[in-house]
């Protein structure tokens, strides 16, 4: 059986990037994975989360899997912090893990920045969780993007360790689901910063509950530059954009970028079709298409949340399922290390 683990930190307002990146993925692979989708709350505080604030966003990230598609009887949703096979779990591969394995990650250096030292001990220790939610289900398949990698790769690592170190074979070694070329949606004022949920400006994002005149106006007011739109002769000879040309103007192809995801067209189509053309023509069809997307999930989220009894039932049914898989597992490899338990 394929089995696939990831999730959505419940950081704050989900946007444009969460969907194209994520969860539009999710929607597709439950079809052919026995598929389990976590709100990682756990995750969630490795960087201050506001208490009052959690709980709401942990039902935005669920109604958001349920607008997009994902179907809670094919699927196992849940909130991380339920099942506490997570965190028990990931103290044993805290003391599996090197710390020269966790040193190299590079989005604890991303993330923490210049002030590390003011950086919280989980942030630093992510990995280990994030290897516990993927083998406390011995998930054989992880949904990757290109941030994700190194992670995974840290997973696996973990996984071979223990079952070297406790002579059983207790965990397989999961394997990266590359999605193609995911889409990466930049900010709006910013075409070389992702966008991002914990960002402070509005302005940057959109969110996947935006109406239709934020929408107008969010991309109205988006970054762009004083050149025409480029055709095709851009592409490279396999039909990809070069780095080195999207870095030469970052927010027009971000905006042609998510034109193509939302459309499901290639870049050729994209820029054939927009060669030439002003951006001002370009944004209104740009938010026609972003609305005609998003408007009927960002409906169906603000339904969901207006009365989250759906929601959080569904979170619990969620939880006794994940748990009913992960404590078996756990219980694996806690006679593996050999506690005394009976
Ligand atoms: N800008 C993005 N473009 C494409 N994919 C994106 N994802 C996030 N931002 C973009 C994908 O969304 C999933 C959930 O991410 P996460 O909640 O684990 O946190 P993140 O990657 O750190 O996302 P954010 O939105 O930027 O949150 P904050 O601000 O809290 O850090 C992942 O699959 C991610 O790749």
């Amino acid at each position: 059986m394929k089995r696939i683990f990831s999730g959505v930190q419940p950081t704050g307002h989900l946007h444009l990037g969460n969907y194209l990146g994520a969860i539009r993925n999710f929607v597709a692979l439950q079809h052919d994975y026995d598929a389990i989708y976590c709100v990682v709350d756990l995750h969630a505080i490795t960087v201050w989360q506001d208490p009052a604030q959690l709980a709401d966003h942990t039902r935005q990230v669920t109604a958001a899997y349920l607008a997009a598609g994902i179907d809670p009887k094919k699927c196992i949703i849940f909130n991380q912090s339920r099942v506490s096979a997570h965190s028990e779990l990931a103290w044993i591969f805290n003391c599996v893990a090197r710390l020269g394995w966790l040193n190299r990650m590079t989005q604890f250096k991303e993330k923490a920045g210049k002030h590390r030292e003011q950086a919280s001990a989980g942030l630093y220790v992510y990995p280990t969780l994030m290897a516990a939610d993927i083998l406390a289900y011995k998930a054989t398949h992880v949904p990757v993007g290109e941030d994700q990698k190194q992670h995974l790769e840290f997973a696996r690592n973990v996984a071979q360790k223990f079952n070297f170190d406790y002579h059983r074979e207790v965990f397989p070694i999961p394997e990266p689901l590359i999605l193609g070329a995911a889409a990466r949606v930049m900010s709006l004022r910013d075409g070389s910063k992702k966008m991002s949920k914990s960002e402070p400006s509005d302005m940057t994002r959109i969110n996947m509950t935006d109406d239709a005149d934020t929408i107008a106006n969010k991309i109205k007011r988006a970054t762009t530059d004083p050149d025409t739109l480029p055709g095709p002769d851009v592409l490279d000879d396999a039909g990809d954009l070069p780095d080195e040309t999207r870095r030469e103007r970052p927010a027009c192809y971000n905006l042609l970028g998510i034109y193509a995801a939302l459309s499901d067209m290639s870049w050729r189509e994209v820029l054939q079709q927009f060669e030439g053309q002003g951006f001002a023509t370009f944004k209104t069809t740009l938010t026609e298409l972003a609305v005609e997307k998003l408007a009927p999930i960002g409906n169906e989220m603000n339904r969901l949340t207006a009365d989250p009894a759906e929601i959080d039932s569904i979170l619990r049914e969620g939880a006794d399922r994940a748990a009913a898989i992960a404590v078996p597992v756990l219980d694996e490899a806690l006679d593996a290390v050999g506690f005394l338990r009976n």
